[in-house]
């Protein structure tokens, strides 16, 4: 499915971190073990897997799910029964607000989002009208249109149209229509990776020349093989950089090169970050209070107070969080997909 696409990438940056911490004596000498869930990408399934690993596997943290839509569903039932969770991709308004058990390690809307249309009209200096489109039965998407949309309007943009469609959607006649129709300079779409592949390729096909803005969900190179020599100029804000030079992302990108034989993308980081949180949070815990002692109610409870207590060096940076568990992030980055001539590979280029 379309989230598939993402949660590929995070279960390669989980393991990836269960391995790295684990040769590095675990919890205290202790090995974490991880237990991976599909959600099969709804809301449903969501629900199923953290009953699951909640009362099935007995989980003292849940990492996920991928969507702030499946976030919605499935984050106050962990809530309620004081498991923590961290979401590793859940980026809308309001999901730290959830409830006391809920953090995040991927920065919201707000914060990443105006970074790429500035890089944009850096570009593209002289662009006067905007066009936007989301994907209107998704929450994230919904929520990153709206700053999307305020951020063109701050900067003098006309707001030309405002189109949606839906995730599963695979022909966009009409909505390219709609947003050639507007002459827009620059379009900013805000959907899943599958959808807006298709879309982008359907705009350039019928003669859309402009500047194209993506946001979180077209953040990872699954899409290249969708709009593939069209994906080319797209602009994404990138809360994730695998340039960033310290010693933790530097043994992460060489882990994750060892397996991909490329450079990892923002939802692997983002993965790797929330399972460091967890287990540099388990070691403090097991410091002040032996973890074999404690019953998982406990153990649950402590982990959390001690997951919003602490600092992490990160592959994403040094992060903390605020009492409500939304993350204090200080860096943040835009990059541009780049194509080859033939349309079958891709990168994207960080931008200085
Ligand atoms: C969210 C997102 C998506 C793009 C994650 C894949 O940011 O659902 O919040």
């Amino acid at each position: 499915s379309n989230v598939a696409l993402f949660g590929q990438e995070q279960v390669l940056g989980a393991q990836i971190a269960e391995a790295f911490f684990n040769e590095r004596g675990g919890i205290n000498g202790r090995p974490v073990k991880m237990i991976f869930q599909d959600t099969s990408g709804d809301e449903a399934g969501a629900i199923n897997a953290f009953q699951n690993l909640m009362n099935n596997d007995k989980v003292v943290g849940i990492i996920g799910p991928t969507l702030s839509q499946q976030a919605f569903a499935a984050d106050p039932i962990a809530d309620k029964a004081g498991v923590p969770v961290i979401a590793p991709s859940n980026t809308a308004k309001g999901i730290p607000e959830i409830g006391d058990f809920i953090s995040r390690v991927s920065a919201p809307v707000n914060a990443v989002a105006p970074n790429a249309i500035k890089a944009a009209l850096a570009a593209n200096p002289n662009a006067k009208r905007a066009a936007v489109i989301f994907a209107q039965n998704d929450a994230f998407s919904k929520s990153e249109t709206e700053v999307f949309q305020q951020t063109l309007k701050d900067m003098g943009l006309e707001l030309a149209t405002v189109q949606q469609h839906q995730t599963t959607d695979t022909d966009f006649t009409t909505q390219v229509t709609n947003l050639l129709a507007a002459k827009p300079d620059i379009i900013v779409i805000s959907g899943l990776a599958a959808d807006a592949g298709n879309l982008i390729k359907q705009l350039r096909e019928l003669g859309f020349k402009g500047a194209i803005v993506g946001g979180n969900g077209l953040n990872t190179p699954n899409l290249f093989p969708m709009c593939k020599a069209q994906c080319d100029g797209v602009f994404v804000a990138q809360a994730y950089s695998p340039e960033y030079s310290s010693p933790i992302n530097d043994a992460f990108r060489a882990a994750y090169k060892a397996k991909q034989q490329k450079d990892p993308p923002q939802f692997s980081a983002q993965a790797f970050t929330a399972a460091q949180v967890f287990i540099e949070a388990l070691r403090e815990v097991d410091k002040k209070q032996k973890l074999d002692g404690m019953d998982l109610a406990a153990l649950r409870k402590a982990l959390n107070t001690q997951t919003l207590a602490g600092q992490y060096d990160t592959p994403i940076g040094k992060i903390t969080f605020t009492p409500t568990g939304e993350i204090n992030q200080q860096m943040f980055y835009t990059a541009q997909i780049k194509m080859d001539a033939d349309g079958n590979s891709g990168r994207f280029v960080f931008l200085k």
